[in-house]
C-alpha cells in the first residue's frame, strides 16, 4: 500500500497538540511513519506545523513547500554570473530561487585545494557535531568523516580565503566561523541536517551567544571524487557532485530570522576515492576577529 502523502484534519491536530505539550518533533515524525505516512512528507508536516501552524490546514498537494512560512528576500549572493572578489572572479554556473541555493566554479585554485589538504592532513580528528541537548560539540554517529578548523585570519594564506569567501557570501569577514575541513574516506557520509541552530533543540541559544543564528553556508570541494559523496538536499531532490575548487552555496536564514527547512541537506556516501571539502558558515551577526592581511 502506498504510504500516506495528505494530512488529515485530526492528524494536523494530533501535530499542533502534541508540539504544545512538548513532545520532540522527530518522535512525531516517528509516530507518523509508523502510521504510515510517508517519512519526507512527515517531516514537511511537522515542520509546517511548527513554523506555520494554521496556514498547513490547506490540503498538502495543493500546498508548494516553499509555502511552509519563510519568506524570502533578495538573496545575498550576487545577482550576476560572475562574482568580482578581491583577488578573483568566480562563476556561478547554477542558481535556484527557493532555496536559495547556488553551484560556483573557481572559488578555489587547484594550488589552494592541495595546500589546504596539506595542512590538514596531520591535524584531524573524529568529526563532531552540536549536541542538541547540551550545546556542545560532540562525536556523533552521523557524521563519519575526520576534521580540523582554521582559526578566522590564522595566517596570511586562510586570511586570504576568508577574505575572498566573504566577498562570495556577501558578508563581513567577521560575520565568518573559521573554516572547517573534512575528510570523508569511502563509506564516510554526513546524514540530512540543517546548517542553523534549529529553535526547537534546546543547545542551540548555547550556540547563538556569540554570533547569533548561522545565516549561510559555503560548501568548498578541494577534490574530485571518484564515486559517491554528492552533496543532496532530500527534500528537494537536488544532488551536487564534487569538483575541484567548486562549491555549493546556500542560504536559510532573512532578515526577520525566518529559518528556510528546504535547506535540509547532508553528503551522501563515498563510495569509491575519498572527499575533502571546506566549509564557511556565516553568522548573523559578528562572530570572529576581522582578517587584517
Ligand atoms: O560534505 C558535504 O557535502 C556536506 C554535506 C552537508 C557538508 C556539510 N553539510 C557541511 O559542512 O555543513
Ligand atoms: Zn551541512
Amino acid at each position: 500500500m502506498n504510504a500516506i502523502t495528505q494530512l488529515p484534519t485530526e492528524w494536523r491536530d494530533w501535530i499542533r497538540e502534541n508540539l504544545a505539550r512538548g513532545c520532540a518533533p522527530q518522535s512525531l515524525i516517528d509516530d507518523m511513519v509508523r502510521n504510515r505516512f510517508d517519512p519526507i512528507f512527515a517531516r514537511a508536516a511537522v515542520n509546517g506545523v511548527m513554523t506555520q501552524g494554521a496556514a498547513f490546514a490547506a490540503p498538502v498537494e495543493a500546498q508548494p513547500k516553499a509555502a511552509a512560512g519563510y519568506v524570502y528576500e533578495t538573496p545575498r549572493l550576487s545577482a550576476g554570473n560572475l562574482i568580482r572578489t578581491f583577488d578573483r572572479q568566480v562563476r556561478i554556473v547554477t542558481r535556484m530561487k527557493r532555496p536559495m541555493i547556488a553551484v560556483l566554479e573557481g572559488v578555489l585554485s587547484e594550488e589552494e585545494c592541495d595546500e589546504l589538504i596539506r595542512r590538514s592532513a596531520d591535524k584531524m580528528h573524529r568529526s563532531t557535531t552540536v549536541d542538541p541537548i547540551s550545546g556542545k560539540h560532540e562525536v556523533i554517529a552521523d557524521r563519519s568523516s575526520e576534521g580540523t578548523f582554521f582559526m578566522l585570519n590564522a595566517d596570511p594564506f586562510i586570511a586570504r580565503l576568508d577574505r575572498r569567501i566573504a566577498d562570495i557570501m556577501n558578508c563581513p569577514v567577521d560575520h565568518g566561523e573559521g573554516l572547517q575541513v573534512l575528510h570523508y574516506g569511502t563509506g564516510g557520509e554526513y546524514k540530512p541536517h540543517f546548517d542553523f541552530f534549529p529553535p526547537d533543540e534546546p543547545g542551540s541559544h548555547v550556540q547563538m551567544t556569540i554570533g547569533g543564528q548561522r545565516v549561510s553556508t559555503l560548501v568548498m570541494y578541494l577534490n574530485d571524487v571518484e564515486e559517491g559523496g554528492t552533496t543532496i538536499f532530500p527534500d528537494i531532490g537536488l544532488e551536487v557532485v564534487p569538483k575541484k575548487g567548486s562549491a555549493v552555496y546556500f542560504e536559510y536564514t532573512n532578515s526577520h530570522g525566518q529559518l528556510d527547512r528546504l535547506t535540509l541537506h547532508g553528503g551522501s556516501p563515498v563510495t569509491r576515492g575519498e572527499k575533502w571539502i571546506v566549509t564557511k558558515w556565516m553568522r548573523q551577526r559578528r562572530y570572529g576577529e576581522a582578517a587584517t592581511a
